[in-house]
């Protein structure tokens, strides 16, 4: 085993709502083309941390750990594009408090125990598609996936030829 992992945080939605998710992606991927992400791999980044040594694996679980934040629902109401259409994602029309709080604790507190995390506005969203060549023609998917968000993972990936691959080192409850 490498003595780096490739780490972040981020929420899982239940099988079920991974599931309406998926669906939706294979809806978007008859025009958009690209490849569907797995329904077990879907997922709201909160942190991407990057290669961290691994003795330093239970830092991160210490900072999550302390992190106070409440649970909150969101609707999954918009899709679009990135980086020339190649990443298709869903995302809610708006970031509730308690998500900007929790977002902006978890951050906080990783900054504080010495980890480097980019700049930049958080944008939550959900990646369904990879590789796409084109970008939805709606901006509106449907009535919305409702999303009641009750805890947040420290995940570990790990890249494979067939996408990536995601092992959960911790979950905490909000
Ligand atoms: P995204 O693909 O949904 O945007 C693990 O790599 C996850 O961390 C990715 O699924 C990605 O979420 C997110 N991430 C955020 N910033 C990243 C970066 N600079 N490089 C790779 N992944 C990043």
């Amino acid at each position: 085993m490498s003595e780096r992992a490739r780490v972040f945080f981020a929420c899982w939605p239940s099988p079920g709502l991974a599931r309406a998710i998926h669906r939706q992606a294979l809806r978007l991927q008859q025009s958009c083309k690209g490849r569907v992400m797995r329904p077990d791999t879907l997922h709201m980044t909160l942190a991407f941390l990057g290669d961290v040594e691994r003795h330093r694996l239970p830092e991160l679980q210490a900072v999550a750990s302390r992190v106070a934040a409440v649970p909150f629902r969101i609707s999954l109401t918009r899709q679009g594009s990135w980086h020339g259409h190649r990443i298709i994602w869903l995302a809610p029309e708006e970031v509730p408090a308690p998500l900007d709080l929790l977002q902006t604790k978890l951050c906080a507190g990783l900054r504080s125990a010495g980890f480097q995390l980019e700049g930049g506005s958080y944008k939550p969203h959900v990646t369904v598609l990879r590789n796409a060549r084109s970008a939805p023609a709606e901006a509106c998917c449907g009535e919305g996936l409702g999303w009641a968000v009750d805890a947040f993972r420290l995940v570990e990936s790990q890249r494979l030829p067939d996408g990536a691959s995601y092992r959960t080192l911790g979950e905490w409850p909000l």
